[in-house]
């Protein structure tokens, strides 16, 4: 009896664990960031990657890819019915992305505020969407809209074993004990 009630509360933690990162008694989060096609042909990865690195958040997965269509139906499920559905899936697939796995306290709220408003025209100066970003359908960059959400954006465009996790030692000036 105690060793299946153990096994079972083993496994919760490791599923925990693997949304969450537990550090001291912050609770890190990851998140889904993607350079969609368009910043990518505009030569903005190392621009956007710096504004993330720099913010503090740290890079556990990466790559690039050019989606499938069957990714990106996925990714963006919610939209199915939406009139704009047809042309965000062929402009995604349209050429390679750089998507990330991303972490950090706080870090699926913190990567959509350094990200700005879905819509450029609104996003404010100082954000990605903001500074690089005209027009909605060429958003420049995805962020997952929650805790959620990112977990099931993750496990749909990396394998674990394509994500690291690892101590950064610059971690004991970006968090409070
Ligand atoms: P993503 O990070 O790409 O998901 O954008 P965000 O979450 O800020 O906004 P949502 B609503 O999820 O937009 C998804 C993509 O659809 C595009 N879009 C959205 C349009 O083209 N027209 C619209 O009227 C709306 C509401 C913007 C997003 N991506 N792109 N490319
Ligand atoms: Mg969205």
């Amino acid at each position: 009896y105690l060793v299946v009630v153990g096994g079972f509360l083993l496994n919760v933690f490791i599923h925990i664990k693997s949304i969450f990162l537990i550090r001291g008694i912050c609770i890190m989060e990851r998140t889904f960031l993607m350079i969609k096609p368009d910043a990518v042909q505009r030569n903005l990865i190392g621009e956007i990657i710096s504004r993330i690195e720099r913010k503090g958040l740290k890079i556990v997965g990466g790559k690039f890819i050019i989606p499938t269509k069957d990714t990106v139906n996925v990714h963006y499920a919610e939209h199915t019915e939406k009139p704009f559905f047809h042309k965000l899936v062929s402009f995604l697939t349209s050429g390679p992305v750089f998507a990330m796995v991303v972490e950090g306290e706080d870090a699926v709220a913190v990567s959509r505020h350094i990200i700005g408003k879905t819509n450029p025209t609104e996003a404010d100066p100082g954000t990605i969407r903001g500074d690089y970003g005209l027009t909605v359908g060429r958003n420049i960059i995805h962020g997952s809209d929650s805790v959620e959400s990112a977990e099931r954006e993750i496990n749909l465009w990396f394998n674990d074993d394509e994500i690291y996790s690892y101590e950064a030692i610059r971690e004991n000036w970006l968090y409070e004990e």
